[in-house]
């Protein structure tokens, strides 16, 4: 292979998508990498190799195929590793991206190299800017003072999506929360928007749901409980169980929280907040059965029972969600029915189950008929909700809400290494965008990247930086120090692949009309929720604002299981990483195989959408195919006249691997060529040159090198020049049709029919096929299944 592959590759390297927009075209994107100090592992080749598959057949189908590639270049890790090994982020990443383009150009990929695009490059973060001064305007982005997590090691803060069971998703330290400055995007405004678009995108139903969740839609209704002095408002989404309420719980940050507590209870209540606050969210999320809480001295009053019931603080309920305040019914709340276990409180069932009794032990939360609830005893429960809600309406005690799990997004980060957010502050006019002709805001060079840890980034301690003039009175002014989070730039990078030198703008609509939206979007499963929703967010906001003609980036999605293998140190079979001493580096399957082994190999490790194990001694098996393949078509006896049975064959190979191909299925459409080739040298077929061509250029598709190598060699062929070959469907049907014939429904014989034949001459075929059974007997009855079956009946 190695003879070969430096030569295609030098070919490759100059591949460029047509200008042309005349032909249809296919937008096949892979997710830009990280380009992090350890180079591609063979998990990025799986996504890769896979992409490249579709991108090389719809080229051959006569597409005009954008396939780029690009670096997602900034964020915490590089800064960290440069932190660590003293160099400059920016120094760094260019020895890194150097590293993966050298390995990617290896894949043998149609990539356009004069489309890549790196998010740390001044000219594509100025529009990253741009994008955020657009989201500033029109009111999507603000300042908070909030609690946010806030990780003690790393020394920034963390979106809610980075806290990994309460710790910092990167080191692992325990996540506190912290006040502190924060810009938000109020991606909460697109909930809605965000739910009704994925039912208009081919993804899989695992991903959309896994959005879904994410986001968390919650139909329900705010309710007011009350006393003389103050109110308590509760969300919640089954208000038909308010007859069972038989406490309030607020949330240990619930604002208002001073009006409830009694002067005897103040000191455990503050004593509660206290302890609360130390831990992380997600902790307190955990459905621990051991509720923790205290008192706080007040009643307030059920508006439909008239009932008192006690207010509590706990901290299973959170203050950034609904109201931050519960309505605790115990009898259909697990939650609420621990705590009430816990503290001694009334579980008063409204719900009866429909088919058993209820359990004593643990909530039904199911639907019922409503019993020990007033006027609504009798009802179906859902039909409650309904008549409770209009109920609460009509008594100004409650309305119709619905909530969404979904945050606004925390989008500033204290650290170095990423996008200065372009605004300026100014005592005159407060916090202004910096326009479009003083963009990019350049990230200045510093001689200490590290973070500064009082919450500021280290750009706050260049004088010369932070101080400039307002763009709009002109006056002293400051630059935000805080820069942009990892994910900015991932945003909209495929808004700027069909022309990433643009100068004067981030795209062209004529682009945008053309290429977009994407029509394939390859990339691993662990980007399933954020990236792929914020770059959803991204683009659905540049569609409101008039920028962009389509309100959805990636059409079809398809999410590549990981690579695992059998790590020595744990024992067990694993996704590779450095930390388990599992990695594969596909360099050394490379010098050991050549790239179209380890190409193919990737593709038949197992369904691309599912986790997969490498085994070295699989290479081995693709390695032979290959081998035989080569020598086959390279043996001068091979080329000359075929039989029509050879015709056929070929005809069936091509439909099923098409077919294959077209369903996802590549692991098998390598099957089908394995089992063409056998059949083929079984008897050393021989085959014509339209046969062989049309096997290679399927197979470039997996196997480039060895595939064009072949074309040219033995028959003057460009492979990019070729098209891809149609398989006839009347060949490719089998030549023969095989009927089982059976006597008193028992299997007895097979006949081979060639089609076309009648039923009365297929009937005496299989009269023949059975003989010695009907010999003496008198048939009563023939069933006959067409292709498939004769039942004689005697
Ligand atoms: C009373 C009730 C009775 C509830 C019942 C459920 C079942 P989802 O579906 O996840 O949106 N809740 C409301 N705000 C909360 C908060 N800040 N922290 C923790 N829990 C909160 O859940 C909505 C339900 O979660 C709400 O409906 C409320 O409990 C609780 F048989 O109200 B429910
Ligand atoms: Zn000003």
């Amino acid at each position: 292979p190695h003879q070969i592959e430096k030569k295609w590759q030098d070919r490759w390297q100059n591949f460029k998508v047509a200008a042309t927009t005349d032909k249809p075209k296919y937008y096949c994107l892979d997710m830009f990498p990280y380009p992090s100090g350890a180079g591609l592992h063979v998990g990025h080749w799986r996504g890769y190799v896979f992409s490249d598959v579709y991108s090389r057949k719809k080229l051959l189908e006569g597409f005009n195929v954008l396939h780029p590639m690009g670096w997602d270049a900034f964020g915490l890790p590089a800064e960290n590793a440069a932190i660590k090994e003293g160099i400059h982020p920016k120094i760094s990443t260019a020895r890194n991206i150097a590293t993966f383009k050298k390995q990617l150009q290896e894949i043998g990929a149609i990539y356009d190299w004069t489309k890549e695009v790196n998010t740390t490059d001044p000219n594509y973060y100025k529009w990253t800017q741009w994008i955020f001064t657009k989201m500033f305007e029109a009111g999507l982005a603000y300042q908070s003072q909030m609690p946010i997590n806030w990780c003690g090691s790393c020394l920034t803060g963390l979106a809610n999506e980075e806290v990994v069971d309460g710790g910092c998703e990167r080191c692992g330290s325990p996540v506190e929360q912290k006040k502190i400055r924060q810009w938000v995007l109020r991606i909460t405004n697109y909930a809605e928007k965000l739910l009704e678009g994925l039912d208009r995108l081919d993804w899989s139903e695992r991903v959309k749901s896994m959005q879904r969740n994410w986001i968390g839609k919650s139909v329900g209704a705010y309710i007011d409980f009350k006393n003389e002095q103050n109110q308590i408002k509760v969300f919640t989404t089954c208000p038909e169980t308010i007859y069972g309420v038989s406490f309030i719980v607020l949330a240990p940050e619930y604002k208002d929280i001073k009006d409830f507590v009694t002067e005897k209870q103040k000191a455990q209540v503050e004593d509660y907040i206290r302890s609360a606050s130390l831990k992380a969210e997600r902790e307190r999320l955990i459905d621990a059965k051991d509720k923790s809480g205290v008192f706080t001295g007040s009643y307030v009053v059920n508006p439909l029972t008239e009932q008192h019931v006690p207010v509590y603080v706990a901290d299973y309920v959170l203050a950034h969600y609904g109201t931050g305040a519960v309505m605790g019914v115990p009898a259909h709340c697990q939650r609420d029915f621990d705590f009430a276990k816990k503290f001694d409180l009334p579980i008063i069932q409204v719900i009866e189950p429909t088919d058993k009794p209820q359990d004593s032990n643990q909530a039904y939360e199911g639907s019922g008929k409503l019993i020990n609830s007033g006027q609504f005893s009798g009802v179906d429960s859902e039909y409650a909700k309904e008549k409770i809600i209009d109920y609460l309406v009509l008594h100004a005690a409650g309305e119709r809400h619905t909530s969404y799990k979904l945050r606004d997004w925390i989008f500033s980060r204290q650290r170095y290494w990423g996008e200065p957010i372009p605004v300026v502050h100014c005592a005159a006019c407060g916090v202004v965008a910096v326009p479009e002709n003083q963009l990019p805001v350049m990230l200045p060079d510093v001689e200490k990247y590290e973070p500064t840890g009082t919450g500021e980034s280290p750009l706050a301690a260049i004088e010369e930086w932070v101080n400039t003039t307002c763009p709009n009175c002109h006056g002293a002014a400051k630059r935000e120090t805080n820069t942009m989070p990892q994910w900015a730039g991932s945003c909209w990078y495929f808004l700027r692949y069909p022309n990433p030198d643009l100068a004067d703008k981030p795209f062209s609509q004529e682009d945008l009309q053309y290429w977009l939206p994407v029509d394939l979007y390859v990339g691993g499963i662990e980007h399933a929720i954020l990236h792929l929703l914020y770059a959803r967010f991204y683009t659905k906001v540049l569609h409101d604002l008039g920028y962009l003609p389509f309100d959805e980036p990636f059409t079809q999605l398809f999410n590549q299981g990981m690579v695992c293998k059998l790590s020595e140190k744990t024992g067990h079979v694993e996704k590779m990483s450095k930390s388990k001493g599992n990695v594969v580096n596909p360099d050394d399957m490379v010098k050991k195989y050549g790239v179209d082994v380890l190409r193919m190999y990737m593709l038949f490790m197992g369904p691309p959408e599912l986790d997969c194990e490498w085994q070295d001694n699989g290479l081995e098996g693709i390695k032979r195919f290959v081998h035989r393949l080569w020598n086959y078509f390279t043996d001068p006896k091979t080329l000359g006249v075929e039989t029509e049975k050879t015709t056929r064959r070929l005809h069936k190979f091509l439909k099923e691997f098409e077919d294959r191909l077209d369903n996802h299925k590549p692991n098998t459409a390598i099957s089908a060529a394995m089992e063409w080739l056998n059949d083929m040298t079984e008897n050393h077929s021989q085959l014509s040159a339209d046969t062989m061509q049309k096997v290679l250029i399927v197979l470039s598709t997996m196997l480039p090198y060895v595939a064009s190598e072949l074309l040219e060699n033995l028959f003057g062929l460009d492979l990019l020049k070729q098209n891809w070959p149609k398989f006839d469907p009347v060949l490719a049907e089998p030549a023969t049709i095989k009927f089982v014939v059976q006597v008193n429904g028992k299997t007895r014989g097979f006949i081979e029919v060639e089609p076309g034949v009648t039923k009365e001459n297929i009937i005496n075929q299989a009269e023949s096929a059975v003989v010695s059974y009907l010999k003496e007997k008198i048939v009563k009855n023939t069933v006959y299944v067409p292709s498939r079956l004769v039942n004689f009946v005697i």
